[in-house]
């Protein structure tokens, strides 16, 4: 505090000394300044010295501040390429399954895509061009995708349009335009979103990255034409994947957990031109790491399986606050690798229909609980969960 009042009785009587003495010398006028301050000495002099120490700490945090930034930017830098690096050897090598992914890889740059927007009034329509895309992550073996793009509006997801499927290419030249009627009252809640795919022949198409553009930010005097870098779709909202009905009971006393998995309906078909061989996983997680798992058998032909089949797991009461059960529904494949159809899961971290399933569950001891859960898309459900997954190799590669 002192330094500081001293500090401010010196500046205020600088400008009178210094206008009286514009002739003496500088050390002259140094001392006649310091003379006219009532302090002794050696008190100025300390005060001095502490506000120089004080500049000196100042320039030194600054210093190292600007040391560390470039520090942190040159790991990330590093880390990046790393990622980069392990992908292109991990794609190069084996595709892994949907419930290997790393989820660390969602950082991963998906490429961009160059697109246009234009609205015609007269027609009230909107018009999408998906014009090209670049640098596109390699999603097969040898380090290529064969990618398209499906273009839709939300909310209405009334018409979904594709591209054409360029093969063995990371930088496609699409040039196709598709058109939305869409009255321009409209616009302003609506969002235009663009989805690169990389199709596969025998197994389920791969989303490489997505576009999400909100039409209320958009001028509409111009055409806009730009390119952007594709984001993950994590976001990606319900089509329909099905529905499931289980029952869950748990019993505080004996920390069982009992989960029956009663039936499936209106199962989105995977199979081209065929029905679907359903069978359902149960997975515990704790701590954002598998660990319980088991499923039911499977069903053969059918999108509307009938189980029935109870399971019960250990679940002390102190990890039932922390433990999320995922239940997905799997196809099973013979010729291919298997795809999980969708998923939900549940936990006191669920949202929605989940967490009312699951509180019902905890607020009914002892008592089964059966509910119907909307399946979402395994996308969605894995970035909720943030999950880091073991890579493990599948038995089968997918192949073009
Ligand atoms: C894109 O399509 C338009 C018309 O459909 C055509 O005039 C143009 O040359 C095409 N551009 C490329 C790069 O293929
Ligand atoms: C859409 O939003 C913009 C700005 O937010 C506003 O100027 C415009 O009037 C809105 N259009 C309609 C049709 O609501
Ligand atoms: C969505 O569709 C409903 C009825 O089909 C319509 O009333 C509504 O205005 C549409 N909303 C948008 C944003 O297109
Ligand atoms: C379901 O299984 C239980 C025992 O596992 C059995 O008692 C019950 O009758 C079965 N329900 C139907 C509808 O098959
Ligand atoms: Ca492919």
């Amino acid at each position: 505090m002192a330094p500081n009042a001293h500090n401010i009785s010196a500046t205020t009587i600088t400008p009178t000394t210094a206008f009286n003495s514009t002739t003496t010398s500088a050390p002259d006028f140094i001392n006649q300044l310091l003379n006219k301050i009532p302090l002794p000495r050696w008190a100025i002099y300390a005060i001095a010295a502490a506000i120089g120490l004080v500049f000196l700490i100042c320039f030194f945090c600054i210093c190292i501040k600007c040391c560390c930034k470039g520090k942190k930017k040159k790991n990330k830098d590093e880390k990046i390429k790393l990622d980069g690096m392990k992908g292109s050897t991990r794609a190069a090598l084996v595709q892994p399954g949907m419930e290997d992914l790393d989820y660390g890889s969602n950082n991963k740059p998906k490429g961009k895509l160059q697109y246009s927007l234009e609205y015609d009034f007269q027609k009230q329509e909107l018009i999408a061009g998906v014009k090209q895309a670049a640098e596109l992550l390699a999603m097969d073996l040898g380090g290529t995708s064969d990618p398209y793009v499906k273009v839709y509006m939300l909310p209405n997801k009334s018409k979904t349009w594709e591209t054409k499927v360029y093969r063995k290419t990371l930088n496609p030249v699409f040039n196709e335009t598709f058109k939305f009627q869409t009255p321009q009252a409209e616009l302003n809640e609506s969002t235009i979103v663009m989805q690169v795919y990389d199709f596969n022949r025998f197994s389920k198409h791969d989303i490489i990255g997505e576009l999400r553009i909100p039409l209320k930010t958009v001028d509409w005097n111009h055409v806009i034409e730009e390119w952007m870098e594709l984001s993950a779709a994590s976001k990606s909202e319900h089509e329909n994947l099905g529905e499931i009905c289980f029952s869950l009971r748990y019993v505080p006393t004996v920390s069982k957990l009992n989960i029956v998995i009663l039936e499936a309906k209106n199962l989105k078909k995977m199979d081209v031109g065929g029905l679907s061989d359903p069978y359902i996983k149960i997975q515990l997680i704790l701590d954002k790491k598998k660990w319980k798992k088991k499923k039911t058998s499977v069903k053969k032909k059918t999108l509307n399986p009938y189980f029935n089949e109870s399971f019960t797991f250990e679940v002390p009461f102190k990890q039932i606050q922390k433990v999320q059960i995922v239940i997905s529904v799997w196809d099973h494949d013979k010729v291919s690798k298997n795809d999980a159809i969708g998923k939900i899961f549940l936990g006191c971290s669920a949202a929605g229909n989940q967490l009312r399933h699951w509180s019902d569950m905890l607020s009914n001891p002892r008592r089964p609980i059966a509910q119907w859960h909307t399946l979402q898309s395994v996308e969605e459900v894995d970035s909720a969960l943030g999950m880091s997954y073991k890579f493990k190799i599948p038995l089968i590669n997918k192949t073009f």
